[in-house]
């Protein structure tokens, strides 16, 4: 059965091709001429193609490939003259195995073509990529009553080898297989080989392997290769997190939820997830790792600015000690400052921390004749790095001459210092504010923190801080963001207007780092002083987040003109002018991937006590990964610049249409009321950008909503999303579910994806209307479309009329149920 030998560069007619089909079986096709030896111009074709086709994609794991199978493929034909194999090498000798079975004129052919047993190895779904020719009947003279242009493929599950003699009733079809391109005598003529490629897929497999089955049933087939794979989501590194490789599910509309590991010398608070698509692609990621304290991210891992190592004495006092030491060898970025930690030894639960940006300090108000324990770490943009070994260095005693011999010391003026000092001290901490989180600034390049037994909460408790309570705003601008430089920043590109200037796109590119995407809002000339506190006001608040689903703030530019602030770019803007632009393009589970993101973001506002106010889906951004962020952050809540805000009568500047009753009547804006307005958006995402409520006026909104309607559900909506909105419109704020309650019924419904087939119906929809406006029977309305229309539904008469509404009357029959 084995080859002729390699195959050649010659090429030669095919034997027997443009002879007469009809004289043997196996001529038929030319390229089956010789039953035992393949003709070289076949291979030459074929191998060519199939060559170039070899590379699986990533996502595909090979169970079997028969194109790479060096000895027998050990498959077995009965009868014994129906599928033979050609006997055919490559040009590095392998064997290539095809084969062929034409027995086009004899009548009831049953010809089965067994593989050996293909370990699944642990997939639960497998697909099998075909590759073959079939000669087109109608291209055979006298062979029409009996030729077939389709073959089938069957499958056999079993544990083990044990299964292979089992009878042909026994095996489950998978398919019948027909071929897209079929060949004649001309092709042959010609030299053209029409190969075709026809993938199935089988699953779920509960056994440890299988064997599949060829059944030909009187066709003219050249089997010429057959690939087995299953797909996984191949191990990636996504926000600094590992997801290994994943063996897709058995059903092809699951997604597996797989938590990843942050990678080293990160961490995160809840593990970071994805989700494995039965395609093999990662979709919906949620959650991120981030670097800890002095690492900083460089593709895709953590390295930190190393310790500072070569600490020296300087000046030391009866009450100071000045130190001096150099940048770290590796500092892994700029160094934006030094912390210094020191206390007195042994007493360590009590200690002082010092900033600076210099490589020197001098620590005051220290104890005569005492041993202090210094420890420094150098800051990059990343974060810090860790600390220095310890070094130990004594104050002199009292009446002892200072280190430098220089200074005679007085009793008198000590006393005075020191009680100058303790007045200072006790000042700092009578004067802490902002949730005992208390800061004093020594001066600009230095500051001091104290921390006693914890008494004093430490910068990582997070709570938002109101820039209100800056007597100057300025303070609170170069408290929560960076400073610039302009120079720094390319603008590219105007992408819209904000209410203070123009918005833009642009590159950043600070030393040391890589260049960034970004977005730049300006403000523009001629500010007035409010205009500038107020534009500011947004970075203020926005610097205090961090989280993957808020707009992340890169910094501000204040000490040039214009003032701007730098955000991350979003590639595809704000989510409702995005979702309009591309109605109907996305799966259920992508949407519900944006409202997770949305609801996640709002979480963290919550958590941090940031009530909103202004939550819309054309305040959300959408990036080109279909992450969604929130942003919009005035300083101003009372929302100067929504055009959708609206006055209300008691002077209060709302977005009427996302805005709870109770915010809207007595201005009660809460995380309850944000959820509302989260309902809202959910309303406008499922329905790709609707406006919400239509063109029916803000009075009438307000009327509406307070008399109890609600929004209808819009069209395909799953009903466990559309319940979750009617949940967000409680009436009783505190019967609105929580942010955190949101976060996890998406990622139920996400982790269960068949959940969300069962959409809301036609009728349901319009039951709601019914329950919420009912004038039935009334005779207000003389037709359906009349009173449709008169509670702006007009939209649904042709649902009415389709149904067989069309009288007042007939409306009058309809029930909720
Ligand atoms: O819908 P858009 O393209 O998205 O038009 C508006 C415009 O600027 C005025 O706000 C766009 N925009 C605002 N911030 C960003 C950002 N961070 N990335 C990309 N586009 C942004 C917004």
């Amino acid at each position: 059965m084995r080859g002729s030998g390699p195959r050649g560069a010659g090429r030669r007619r095919p034997p027997g091709g443009g002879g007469d089909p009809s004289s043997t079986p196996a001529s038929l096709a030319g390229c089956y001429s010789a039953p035992r030896r393949a003709p070289l111009w076949t291979c030459l074709l074929l191998c060519a193609a199939l060559r170039t086709l070899l590379a699986s994609p990533s996502n595909e794991v090979n169970l079997l490939d028969s194109r790479t199978v060096m000895g027998d493929l050990g498959w077995i034909a009965f009868p014994k003259n129906g599928w033979e194999e050609i006997g055919e090498v490559d040009e590095n000798y392998a064997p290539i195995h095809t084969y062929q079975v034409c027995k086009v004129m004899e009548q009831n052919q049953n010809n089965w073509l067994l593989t050996s047993w293909i370990s699944n190895e642990g997939a639960s779904r497998i697909f099998i990529e075909l590759k073959f020719t079939l000669r087109d009947c109608n291209s055979l003279p006298g062979g029409l009553g009996t030729c077939k242009e389709t073959f089938n493929m069957y499958y056999f599950e079993s544990d083990d080898e044990n299964g292979r003699n089992i009878k042909e009733n026994q095996y489950i079809k998978i398919d019948t297989i027909a071929a897209d391109e079929s060949f004649t005598e001309l092709d042959l003529g010609d030299r053209v080989m029409k190969l075709n490629t026809e993938v199935r897929d089988v699953g779920p497999l509960s056994k440890k392997g299988f064997y599949l089955a060829f059944q030909d049933v009187g066709a003219c087939i050249a089997l010429v290769s057959v690939r087995v794979y299953y797909k996984k989501c191949p191990s990636v590194v996504r926000h600094l997190a590992v997801f290994p490789d994943t063996i897709t599910g058995a059903d092809s509309s699951q997604l597996l939820e797989v938590s990843g590991s942050c990678v080293n010398h990160s961490v995160t608070d809840e593990p970071p997830k994805m989700h494995c698509s039965a395609e093999g692609e990662w979709l919906v990621p949620i959650g991120k790792c981030m670097c800890k304290a002095g690492y900083e991210e460089k593709n895709g891992t953590c390295q930190a600015p190393s310790p500072v190592t070569n600490v020296k004495k300087g000046k030391i006092a009866k009450n100071s000690i000045s130190l001096s030491w150099q940048e770290p060898d590796r500092p892994n970025g700029i160094i934006l400052e030094y912390e210094i930690k020191y206390f007195e030894k042994d007493q360590e639960t009590s200690y002082t921390i010092i900033k600076s940006k210099e490589t020197t300090i001098t620590a005051e108000g220290l104890k005569p004749a005492s041993v202090y324990v210094f420890q420094i770490r150098a800051r990059t943009a990343a974060g810090y790095g860790v600390f220095s070994r310890r070094f130990e260095f004594e104050t002199i005693p009292v009446f002892a001459a200072s280190s430098d011999q220089s200074q005679i010391p007085i009793i008198a003026v000590s006393v005075t210092v020191g009680v100058i000092l303790l007045a200072v001290v006790i000042g700092f901490l009578l004067s802490g504010r902002r949730c005992g989180y208390s800061k004093a600034k020594q001066d600009p390049e230095e500051e001091k923190m104290h921390f006693h037994n914890g008494h004093i909460k430490l910068p990582g408790v997070r709570t938002y801080i109101d820039p209100h309570t800056y007597e100057d705003p300025n303070q609170a601008v170069h408290e929560f963001a960076k400073e610039i430089e302009a120079s720094c920043i390319t603008i590219e590109r105007v992408i819209g207007a904000g209410e203070f200037g123009e918005v833009c796109s642009g590159r950043l590119k600070l030393p040391g780092k890589r260049e960034l995407p970004v977005a730049i809002k300006t403000l523009k000339v001629g500010y007035t002083e409010k205009q500038r506190r107020d534009f500011l006001g947004e970075a203020s608040i926005m610097g205090q987040f961090d989280h993957p689903n808020i707009i992340h703030l890169e910094g501000v530019v204040t000490k040039s003109k214009p003032v701007m602030i730098v955000t991350e770019y979003m590639e595809n803007g704000s989510l409702d002018t995005f979702l309009k632009k591309n109605d109907g393009q996305f799966t259920v589970i992508q949407l519900v991937g944006m409202l997770r993101g949305i609801a996640a973001g709002m979480k963290y506002l919550s958590d941090m006590g940031y009530v909103h106010r202004d939550l819309a889906a054309r305040n959300i951004l959408i990036n080109s990964n279909l992450v969604c962020k929130v942003s919009d952050f005035g300083l101003s809540r009372v929302l100067e610049d929504d055009p959708e805000a609206a006055y209300t009568t008691r002077g209060g500047k709302i977005p009427i249409r996302w805005t709870a009753p109770e915010a809207i009547a007595f201005r009660k804006f809460t995380s309850a009321s944000d959820v509302w307005s989260y309902g809202i958006v959910m309303w406008e995402v499922v329905s790709y950008g609707e406006r919400p409520y239509w063109e029916m006026t803000n009075q009438d909104v307000i009327k509406a909503v307070e008399e109890g309607y609600r929004l209808p559900s819009p069209m395909d909506c799953p009903a466990a999303l559309y319940q979750l909105m009617l949940d967000c419109w409680q009436k009783d704020r505190n019967s609105r579910p929580k942010f955190d309650e949101i976060v996890s019924m998406l990622d139920k419904l996400i982790r269960n994806p068949s959940s969300l087939k069962t959409l809301v119906n036609a009728s349901s929809r319009v039951s709601t209307l019914l329950a919420e406006h009912g004038p039935l029977g009334s005779g207000a309305y003389r037709s359906v479309g009349e009173w449709l229309e008169a509670i702006k539904m007009g939209r649904y008469t042709e649902i009415f009329m389709e149904n067989g509404y069309s009288s007042m009357d007939a409306v009058a029959q309809v029930t909720l149920e």
